[in-house]
């Protein structure tokens, strides 16, 4: 079954198409096997020959949790594929129906194994920067989820980008930093405590969940913490630019 569910989902990423929520005909879902299904569906696009860079973690805000109706973080895994370059430029082509957020990204420069303290997580970081995620989910509507469906969908995760600018994570208070998320005409802010009380703690429940599966945090993976406010659809000729207050600015153009 976990083999047919991830390529449910891969199909629908490669043909860019709406399928069922996974829970409509598995109910019993649970989220073990849907981050085994999450598991198998990065393992078809390794075989494309993509390469796991990172992670992400999700739902690690109230504004997202409030967005989705989900109430805990989760994680999913960024490829090299993922990745689109600060400036350029996103089409919708082959896309289903993306949403944009503000995030912060970390560069993690050592291995993290099993649990680790606030301290451990931040020393383990070399560098912090200003990002936005591209999340695309495969199921319809972009709207309704359960946990299980979207851990199976790698957590509605697409594409990402990261700022240039690269800062040293403990220069800066990473609570207070104001983030401005300007799509179009409309406009999102918090501040970066939004994001797990501190980005850093995202990065303790990265590590908690990873641990919990028996797995851990790679040295030179990127992490995204979460975003900061709910995500905002895109359309055509709409740009987006996220300003975090010390981090600098990332924007990507959409055509
Ligand atoms: C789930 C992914 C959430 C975040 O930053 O909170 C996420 C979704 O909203 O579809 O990426
Ligand atoms: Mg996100």
């Amino acid at each position: 079954m976990i083999l047919k569910l991830a390529k449910i989902l891969d199909d629908a990423l490669l043909e860019a198409r709406e399928v069922e929520r996974l829970t409509e005909a598995h109910p019993e879902l649970s989220l073990d096997e849907a981050y085994r299904v999450q598991d198998e569906g990065v393992r078809l696009r390794l075989g494309r020959g993509e390469k796991v860079i990172g992670l992400k973690m999700g739902l690690t805000s109230k504004a997202k949790r409030d967005q989705m109706k989900l109430g805990s973080p989760i994680y999913g895994v960024l490829t090299d594929r993922m990745q689109v370059v600060e400036g350029g430029v996103f089409e919708l082509a082959g896309k289903i129906h993306p949403k944009i957020e503000p995030e912060i990204a970390f560069l993690v420069g050592r291995d993290l194994k099993g649990r680790v303290s606030f301290d451990e997580a931040l020393a383990a970081c070399t560098g912090v920067c200003a990002a936005m995620e591209i999340l695309d989910s495969r199921f319809k509507g972009f709207k309704y989820f359960s946990l299980p469906d979207v851990v199976a969908d790698n957590c509605s995760s697409a594409f990402f980008v990261l700022g240039r600018e690269i800062h040293d994570p403990r220069s800066l208070d990473l609570t207070g930093l104001e983030m401005v998320l300007r799509v179009g005409g409309t406009e999102q802010r918090a501040l970066s405590k939004e994001i797990s009380g501190n980005p850093v703690q995202s990065l303790v429940q990265l590590c908690e969940l990873l641990d919990a599966r028996g797995l851990s945090l790679k040295a030179g993976s990127i992490v995204l913490a979460g975003a900061a406010t709910q995500a905002v659809q895109l359309g055509p000729g709409v740009g987006a630019r996220l300003v975090v207050e010390g981090l600098g600015e990332v924007s990507v153009e959409v055509r």
